[in-house]
């Protein structure tokens, strides 16, 4: 036996059966590209679902964890520590925004938000107590708890773990007008994706983000944008959001926050919204802790010293080009913004996964969303002639 299939085994054997990978198993990697414990090597075109913008094991980001590491890893919330204002500072300075509150996972962030935009309907909107309505889009992902999978659309992500938390409307996504219809006095926020990943690479109509920023406005409701995905210059801004022009109430971001090296996660929003929590009423063990501070502020530093926010604009608008160009028949759309882009694959070629395991032959690592998508998200720091090769195997294989 080979030893991907001894080590697959392995892994089904005493882990729970919640995942069906791409049968590869990766042991290595640098920059945009793994390698594979039987010494094969791929392009990296998933970037850990756009938590690798700045490439596997980038130099400055290994320095500051390992460094970090042989300081000071972790004191909890009870002490303070000597890097997380430096990285709350850094972060909210390179946003925008006036404060941010450190987690760990997306979904934490999100539920983060959810609590803050709760809090603040209670005490700033004056909602009447245990009424605070929250909206969220059909199609949207936004991570795993309990809460998050009330408002999600998809049956398999619910099924089986009800009952689920009150609270929660889904609407139309992209139609603002669904928006104006369903908010009432008790209305505290919206949460939305300014592109919804694992809903397909799906973006909106243009327009849409501003007008559901004139709605929530009009309505004092929070607008809540998960940057979770998209942010950290994934789709050719630092923020999605800013194709519209908009400034959203809060913001959550995780993944590449922390350039993929530990998991960094946070909300961010005015003095306002924030000052709703005070001791005691939120926290978690890791958020802001030592390492997970000074990886962040490198992973910006990456970001920022390395143009990843243009370079993804720029190459982009290219890989999309090109992909346009390929004249194949199973090719239904391309579509995204910066290097976020989905090639949706026409129902009658079959499922988007045999296109993603005949890449993986020609040495491309991509995963399918919703059936008929094929999900490109590489590193940021990619080269223009690294997608010219990727280019050639799409042309190939689609
Ligand atoms: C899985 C997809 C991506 C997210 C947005 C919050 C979170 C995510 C917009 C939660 C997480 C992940 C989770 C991962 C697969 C993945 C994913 F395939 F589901 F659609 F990225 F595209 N908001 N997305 O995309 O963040 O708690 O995971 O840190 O659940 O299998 P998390």
């Amino acid at each position: 036996m080979r030893k991907t299939e001894e080590l697959i085994k392995e892994s089904e054997k005493w882990g729970a059966y919640n995942y069906h990978p791409i049968p590869i198993v990766i042991e290595s990697g640098k920059g945009v590209w793994v390698e594979d414990v039987e010494g094969e090597k791929y392009m990296d075109m998933l970037s850990a679902y756009s938590a690798v913008n700045q490439g596997h094991r980038h130099p400055k980001i290994v320095d500051a964890l390992v460094e970090q590491a042989n300081k000071m890893p972790l004191t909890s919330r009870a002490f303070h520590n000597d890097m997380m204002g430096k990285f709350l500072k850094k972060l909210c300075e390179t946003t925008g925004f006036e404060k941010a509150l450190p987690m760990n996972t997306g979904a934490e962030a999100v539920e983060t938000a959810l609590k803050a935009a709760r809090k603040w309907g209670y005490e700033k909107k004056k909602v009447e107590p245990n009424k605070a309505e929250i909206v969220a889009c059909k199609n949207n992902f936004a991570g795993r708890t309990i809460s998050i999978i009330t408002f999600s659309t998809e049956e398999q992500y619910r099924d089986g773990f009800g009952p689920f938390t009150p609270g929660f409307k889904t609407i139309e996504y992209g139609n603002a007008k669904a928006l104006e219809e369903v908010v009432t006095e008790n209305t505290v926020a919206i949460i939305l994706e300014p592109i919804q990943g694992e809903g397909g690479i799906i973006v909106p109509p243009e327009g849409y983000l501003k007008e559901v920023r004139k709605i929530t406005k009009d309505n004092n409701v929070l607008m809540i944008v998960d940057e979770i995905q998209t942010g950290f210059g994934r789709t050719g801004k630092l923020f999605a959001f800013e194709h519209e022009g908009i400034k959203p109430d809060i913001v959550c971001v995780g993944k590449a926050l922390s350039g993929g090296l530990y998991p960094v996660s946070a909300m961010l929003s005015s003095k306002e919204v924030m000052n709703v929590f005070r001791p005691g009423d939120h926290g978690s063990t890791f958020g802001g802790n030592p390492i997970g501070s000074a990886v962040a502020i490198a992973a910006i530093d990456v970001l920022l010293e390395e143009k990843l926010v243009e370079r993804a604009a720029e190459l982009g608008t290219y890989l999309i080009e090109e992909l346009n160009k390929i004249d194949a028949p199973c090719i239904k759309e391309v579509r995204g913004k910066g290097l976020l882009i989905g090639v949706e694959i026409k129902k009658e070629y079959g499922g988007a996964r045999r296109y993603c395991e005949k890449l993986m032959d020609e040495g491309i690592l991509c995963k399918e969303t919703h059936q008929q998508i094929i999900r490109l998200a590489p590193p940021l720091i990619v080269l223009r002639e690294e997608l010219d090769w990727a280019i050639g195997k799409f042309r190939k294989v689609l």
